[in-house]
């Protein structure tokens, strides 16, 4: 029976009935993470990848205090206009539904949300982590702690290199979230194929992180699983270049006084103009990337 306060659209509804694949999606980066309409053609262009790959993707926002799993055409494209969604971690997605509000849901959100419609497997660009200066600032993302508590397999380009990579990685550990390469010994940093961070779990097929995920079921082991898929070559921003616009970005960030949940958007925002839009090319590309590896591992674990 499903829960009262989600709607779902009817081709998510259907496959989850006949235990057919299903990729989530999150809509932060269509509301926070991208501009009109770039925000909108990836977001059609992601859950265009997860139907060329055999599963039905289900986009998660709140419209008007509603849950929605899977949004129609038009939903889709009012939010990605929306000037006014909020952003919805753990701590706000319950005020965005009792006060009948409009917003989108991070991966802390949209793993909260997967979980209650019984869907495993969500692909998004980049996790939140621990920000640069975070022993002063204590900016951890929430996302970090529901990878270590929601049993969902979130498909990633790694974390975003804004962040303090070596201790996000390290929080992780600590969690109990494993992190699986993809194809490689070294975690990706969004962006860039390399981090210089090795992997602690590498894996080179969607058989083998069904099976892995399969085996953590058997042992009742709670808690998310990240899968680090590095972005194509062609559409790599090497590290060093990509560096010298991380650190340009978050010093004016600190200087204009951006806090909270400003952070992430605001640098990302500041990340495109200096890299001349580039950084925006390469997240539109890595997410559908992303998108497709989600295909093969919901369509892999229906077949279980
Ligand atoms: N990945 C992207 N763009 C984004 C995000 C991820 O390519 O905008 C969003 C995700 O929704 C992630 C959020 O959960 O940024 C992290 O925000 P914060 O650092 O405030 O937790
Ligand atoms: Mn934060």
């Amino acid at each position: 029976m499903p829960d009262p306060l989600l709607e779902f659209s009817p081709d998510v509804l259907a496959a989850l009935q006949n235990g057919g694949p299903v990729v989530a999606l999150e809509s932060t980066i269509i509301t926070h993470g991208m501009p009109f309409p770039q925000n909108r053609d990836t977001a059609r262009n992601v859950e265009q990848a997860v139907r060329e790959g055999g599963a039905v993707p289900a986009t998660i926002a709140i419209l008007g205090g509603r849950i929605r799993i899977g949004l129609s055409g038009g939903q889709l494209d009012e939010l990605a206009r929306s000037r006014s969604a909020m952003k919805l971690s753990r701590a706000d997605l319950a005020m965005a539904v009792s006060r009948s509000a409009t917003g989108s849901t991070t991966v802390a959100a949209t793993m909260i949300i997967a979980h209650l419609a019984g869907i495993e497997v969500f692909a998004t660009g980049g996790i939140g982590g621990v920000h640069r200066g975070a022993e002063l600032s204590f900016d951890i993302s929430a996302d970090l702690q529901e990878l270590g508590r929601t049993p969902v397999a979130v498909v990633c380009a790694g974390a975003k290199a804004i962040l303090d990579l070596p201790r996000t990685f390290e929080v992780l550990e600590t969690l109990g979230v494993p992190v699986l390469a993809y194809g490689q010994d070294e975690i990706p940093a969004f962006w860039s194929r390399r981090s210089g961070l090795a992997a602690p779990l590498r894996v080179d097929a969607v058989a083998d992180i069904a099976a892995f995920m399969q085996a953590r079921t058997s042992l009742k082991l709670d808690g998310g699983v990240l899968i680090a898929n590095p972005v194509p070559a062609e559409h790599e921003i090497p590290a060093d270049q990509m560096q010298v616009f991380i650190e340009q970005a978050v010093a004016e960030s600190a200087e204009a006084g951006i806090t909270g949940k400003a952070v992430t958007p605001w640098l990302l925002g500041r990340l495109a103009e200096l890299s001349d839009g580039r950084s925006l090319v390469t997240n539109q590309a890595l997410i559908t990337h992303n998108a497709r590896l989600a295909a093969e591992l919901a369509v892999a674990l229906a077949a279980r």
